[in-house]
């Protein structure tokens, strides 16, 4: 029998990666919603938007009427809702729109499926942002719940929202503490993209050879990757991995919350020398404290070229400074294991932002040879 699975959130970076993951099983129809933009960007959907059980709807978070009618008319099996505002930095410049799509957005959804739909599975897209100011580590499902942002509190919310819509309507609602996870379709305001994509540029700057001999003897300019709190902790973990161990949640016999996590740590500044050491820009060394922190190239022992340096303007307000999960108790239970590991993910994202850019410059060459 075919399964109807609505996902939200399809040109995100896990709705895309869900809808890809689901159209490689068999018998299921997949529904993404996006919502109207007067400019959309369908390139994390390309491989998938013509797949015949693949169908766009529209529908937004913010608008109880659009899913309303997209639960009555398409009767999904699963409901997966990925869709809200989830870059933490803007959450305090836009505090009420990030709780109405997080939080208020959650409880529309949970309100069509008990009205409409009561049998329908739903996922809830949890954070480990609701940990924010952590107690111990690494952390557990049984962590106190203590955001440091509205992100945070808002996703805090919907957590609340699904245990007192499951307890009270016997609905089939999981929400997941999803640590960071990130990919070659992670948003650029992301630090990992922000960084692979910077680390791509440097390396493209770096071994331009047309440049490199103009430039004999003297190092070469780069432009510096700007960052903020390079001390901040994260654990990372690869979002195809992650939509499998989500859809392997909705097959459990009963609903309940879990936590995935890779269960390592590693800092921002970590994370930018891995970066810099897959794209093969390797005898680099850390210079400085706080706001002059640096990322330093040693060229030929005199001349040194900055990769990193710290721009204030990337500080929060509120810093989450550690984040570490301990997936364990998921992992027994769903008997799902993830296939990349924190070195593998830094290396696929570089190496896939370095292709980017050689074909868009390879492009810029064939133009301006047509010209
Ligand atoms: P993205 O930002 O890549 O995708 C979120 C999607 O939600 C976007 O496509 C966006 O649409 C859509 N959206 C935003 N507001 C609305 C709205 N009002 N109505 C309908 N759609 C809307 O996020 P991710 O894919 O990385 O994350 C997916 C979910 O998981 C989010 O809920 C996030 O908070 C949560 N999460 C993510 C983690 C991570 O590390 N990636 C970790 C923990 C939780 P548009 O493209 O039009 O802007
Ligand atoms: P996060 O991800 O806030 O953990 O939320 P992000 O990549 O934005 O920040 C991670 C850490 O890096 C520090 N940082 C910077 N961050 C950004 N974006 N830009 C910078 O220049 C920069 N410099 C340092 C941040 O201060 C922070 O400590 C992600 C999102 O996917 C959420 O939706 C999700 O819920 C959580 O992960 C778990």
């Amino acid at each position: 029998m075919t399964r109807k699975v609505l996902v939200t959130g399809l040109l995100g970076q896990d709705g895309s990666n869900m809808c890809e993951y689901l159209l490689s099983l068999d018998n299921i129809k997949v529904f993404g919603m996006a919502r109207r933009l007067s400019n959309p960007n369908f390139s994390n959907c390309d491989s998938f938007l013509n797949h015949p059980d693949f169908q766009v709807v529209f529908g937004d978070l913010t608008d109880q009427y659009s899913l309303d009618k997209l639960v009555q008319e398409i009767q999904p099996d699963y409901f997966i809702n990925f869709a809200a505002n989830s870059f933490v930095g803007i959450s305090w410049d836009m505090p009420l729109q990030v709780f109405d799509t997080n939080a208020l957005g959650v409880l529309r959804c949970l309100e069509s499926i008990k009205r409409y739909q009561p049998k329908c599975r739903f996922y809830s897209a949890g954070s480990s942002e609701e940990f924010g100011d952590v107690v111990y580590s690494p952390q557990d499902m049984s962590h106190p719940l203590r955001p440091r942002s509205p992100y945070g509190a808002s996703k805090c919310a919907a957590r609340h929202l699904v245990k007192v819509y499951r307890d009270s309507y016997n609905l089939y609602a999981v929400h997941a503490t999803l640590f960071n996870h990130e990919g070659l379709k992670r948003g650029k305001e992301f630090v990992t993209r922000k960084i692979t994509q910077g680390v791509a540029k440097v390396h493209q700057e770096f071994f331009d050879a047309e440049k490199w001999r103009q430039r004999k003897g003297e190092a070469p300019t780069v432009t510096p990757i700007e960052l903020g709190n390079l001390e901040a902790k994260r654990d990372w973990s690869d979002s195809e991995d992650f939509v499998e161990g989500v859809w392997k949640m909705l097959q459990m016999d009963e609903p309940r919350d879990y936590l995935l996590a890779s269960g390592e740590t590693h800092s921002i500044k970590e994370f930018a020398e891995r970066a810099f050491f897959h794209a093969g820009i390797r005898k680099v060394y850390w210079e400085g404290e706080g706001v002059d922190q640096r990322l330093l190239f040693d060229h030929d022992g005199h001349h040194q070229v900055i990769l990193v340096k710290v721009n204030p303007k990337f500080y929060r307000p509120a810093e989450v400074e550690l984040l570490w999960g301990d997936p364990s108790e998921t992992q027994k239970v769903l008997d799902w294991k993830p296939k990349f590991s924190f070195d593998n993910l830094v290396e696929r994202m570089v190496l896939y932002d370095i292709d980017i850019r050689r074909e868009e410059n390879h492009g810029k060459t064939l133009r301006a040879q047509q010209m």
